[in-house]
């Protein structure tokens, strides 16, 4: 039934009505944009590479951080739909970074029971980059810690697209009825089915927009930016954002 969709989802989705008694409670599911690794670059007179480089450094920082706070879903938007536009040299140089960021981390990532996930479209990627990221998930699919789930070749809208389009299947080929069509439907055929919504994003770098990330899943997320850049993001800066998102009142659309 969901087959054209089997390589994302594992189970039905666990989005869980969320009352105000969380907003003292560390964000479940914090999603980042790790914004910034260009611009860091260039304002040292290197080449982009080196910041992107720099910025692969911070993510243990943060999971280490994340796993030890209790969060239990940490979603780092590491390359987009769009960046394929971006110079082939650069396409090239960050393709070779999932292998080395898990040449490095994968046995400390199994050492602290993360267990990493993708999500994006994977038939593009170069066959080197599919092998190390499908080699983590395995070796990695039976930790019960940390989830870590990186957006990979992923764009939102391709995602509600997929999705509308399986559901259009569903409804021509008479499995489905358009009164089945509602969010919970919707939900159980994005790439997140398995995962609740980010409680908290953080933007880092100063834009304030969401780039094509997770459109459906935010809806009701609280949104944390800074200046700073993602090479210089530390686990202060993250010990920030999640105060903030402590403090604020969550209200869902009334009272
Ligand atoms: C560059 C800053 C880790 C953002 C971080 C291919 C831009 C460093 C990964 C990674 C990138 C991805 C999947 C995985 C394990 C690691 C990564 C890309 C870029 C895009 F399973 N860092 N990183 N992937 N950068």
């Amino acid at each position: 039934m969901l087959e054209k969709f089997s390589k994302w989802k594992a189970s039905f989705s666990t989005n869980e009505p969320i009352d105000s008694k969380s907003v003292t409670e560390i964000p479940k599911h914090v999603a980042i944009i790790m914004d910034g690794n260009g611009r860091w670059a260039k304002q040292k007179g290197l080449p982009r590479i080196a910041g992107h480089r720099e910025g692969m450094k911070v993510i243990n920082k943060i999971v280490r951080q994340a796993n030890n706070l209790g969060v239990e879903i940490l979603t780092l938007y590491a390359f987009s739909t769009e960046n394929w536009k971006r110079p082939k040299t650069e396409v090239d140089y960050l393709m070779k970074l999932p292998e080395r960021f898990l040449g490095i981390e994968l046995p400390k990532l199994i050492e602290q029971n993360v267990k990493v996930r993708l999500m994006g479209s994977l038939e593009n990627l170069p066959e080197h980059t599919l092998l190390a990221v499908q080699k983590a998930v395995h070796e990695t699919r039976n930790n019960t810690g940390l989830v870590l789930n990186f957006a990979l070749n992923y764009g939102s809208r391709f995602e509600i697209l997929e999705a509308m389009k399986a559901i259009a299947q569903q409804v021509q080929s008479g499995q489905l009825k358009e009164q089945d069509i509602n969010e919970e439907l919707l939900n159980k055929y994005l790439m997140t089915s398995d995962l609740r919504d980010p409680d908290l994003l953080i933007r880092t770098s100063g834009e304030i927009r969401l780039s094509n990330f997770m459109l459906w899943q935010l809806a009701y997320s609280e949104f944390w930016f800074t200046d700073v850049l993602w090479p210089d993001f530390n686990e202060e800066h993250f010990a920030d954002a999640i105060a903030v998102y402590q403090k604020r009142a969550r209200r869902y659309g009334g009272i």
